[in-house]
């Protein structure tokens, strides 16, 4: 993990780095805003709303066109963003890096490219049961244009796959001759499960196998080395990490994107086009047709920035204390059940109470200026494997605090004596 450790990192200081997030100062209903549903979306500190706003301010240029200097300036800006996303996840080159809209769409990239690339009739896509609906369908749609077969890593009791036991396989037999793809999220947003995706990959790639990771819920959180973990794709958004919605990124490795086929066709992909014929743009432009949200990867780069100031190490033991203190906590709650009692597991806790529908107790928590997020959490297969219809979902970031814990675990149980 030589990436996170290169520079000198600023000590870790939560009440530091609090201040630098503007909206930590709301009030929401009259209460300081607790917020806890940084798995939908993180909040952004200063330095990205700045960085964002000054693009329009200063140099607000389409990228990659103009020979005039607010757009040689804009271009120069979105592309310090792609080398930085790149130092940060260890990625071999700039180019590995392609920008799109957020983990939604690198994954229907990679599952329609892929797909074309690939798929055959009869040929198998791996996924687990833990996926969000964004790692499902996109590979649905794919093996439905490409009939193939789409099968699910089972999911154990305490949230972790359940490798010894494919349906319809023989034991300890993930991979079959037909298996082309692997696509696993690195960790579970409802659950918070880390995920031995290294290992899974490793014996991915012994057989040849594709592997693509969904990356949505870890790259705030852990130290992501993509050369490390020797994946071929990766998926990430860049609201989940500090930085702005509408931005995104597939990392992939170069052999593998130069064999794959656009996905989107238009402006600033092509190298040459006429009527019988396109050629298309080196990568990664091959993949970015049209303007890109240049605003928001500029952010992007930022919030990138931001986080090489700290020691992602210092971070995740700051929110597995919070995790911890919030799983004793809950627990000595009556009728409390928590989903997703993993052994290695980031700042996510869902749970259900005995007689307590979560909208109801979500809508209490948030009376008190707690945010939570309530229902599905986009993951209905893993709903079903546990038999609930939805849970209450406390998500922990850098800016959270043990007090703001205290809040949450006295706000449950206020919310209870009005539910119960
Ligand atoms: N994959 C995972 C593991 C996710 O958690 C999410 C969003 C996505 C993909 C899709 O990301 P997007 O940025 O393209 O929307 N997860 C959540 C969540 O847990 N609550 O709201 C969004």
């Amino acid at each position: 993990m030589s990436n996170s450790t290169s520079a000198v990192k600023s000590a870790f200081n939560v009440e530091e780095i609090r201040a630098q997030f503007p909206i930590l100062k709301e009030l929401v209903h009259g209460k300081p805003l607790v917020y806890f549903d940084n798995a939908a979306t993180s909040q952004k500190p200063r330095r990205v709303i700045k960085a964002e706003s000054a693009y329009y301010a200063t140099i607000n240029a389409n990228v990659h066109r103009g020979v005039h200097t607010l757009s040689t300036k804009a271009t120069e800006a979105q592309e310090a963003a792609r080398e930085t996303v790149r130092v940060h996840i260890n990625a071999k080159h700039a180019h590995d890096i392609i920008f799109t809209s957020g983990t939604t769409a690198s994954i229907n990239l990679a599952a329609t490219s892929l797909g074309q690339l690939l798929l055959k009739k009869g040929d198998e896509v791996v996924i687990s049961g833990m996926e969000h609906h964004s790692n499902i369908v996109p590979w649905q749609l794919a093996c439905e244009r490409h009939g193939a077969v789409l099968k699910v890593i089972p999911i154990t009791d305490s949230g972790e796959w359940d490798l010894a036991q494919i349906p319809g396989q023989a034991r300890n037999d993930v991979f079959t001759d037909k298996t082309r793809i692997l696509a696993i999220s690195h960790v579970s947003n409802t659950l918070g499960t880390i995920n031995p995706v290294k290992k899974l990959i490793a014996e991915a790639k012994k057989k040849g196998i594709i592997t693509v990771v969904d990356g949505a819920q870890a790259i705030a959180h852990l130290n992501v080395d993509v050369q490390d973990l020797g994946c071929d794709l990766y998926a990430f958004s860049g609201h989940k990490a500090y930085g702005p919605t509408g931005t995104g990124v597939l990392y992939g490795r170069e052999d593998l994107l130069e064999r794959m086929p656009p996905w989107q066709g238009g402006g600033e992909m092509i190298d040459v086009v006429t009527f019988e014929k396109t050629t298309y743009a080196k990568l990664p432009f091959k993949f970015e047709a049209g303007t890109p949200h240049i605003a928001g990867i500029i952010g992007l780069g930022e919030a990138f920035r931001w986080m090489e100031d700290y020691d992602k190490t210092a971070i995740a033991a700051h929110e597995h204390m919070l995790l911890e203190h919030a799983t004793k906590e809950l627990l000595a709650i009556d009728g409390l059940r928590i989903i997703g009692t993993a052994k290695e597991k980031v700042g996510v806790i869902s749970f259900v109470i005995e007689g307590v529908h979560h909208y109801d107790l979500g809508t209490l928590l948030d009376q008190q200026g707690i945010a939570v997020r309530t229902g599905h959490h986009c993951t209905q297969p893993l709903m079903d494997r546990f038999g609930v219809s939805g849970t209450t979902r406390a998500s922990f970031a850098c800016f959270n605090t043990m007090a703001e814990v205290d809040a949450l675990v006295a706000g449950v149980k206020k919310g209870l004596k009005m539910l119960r």
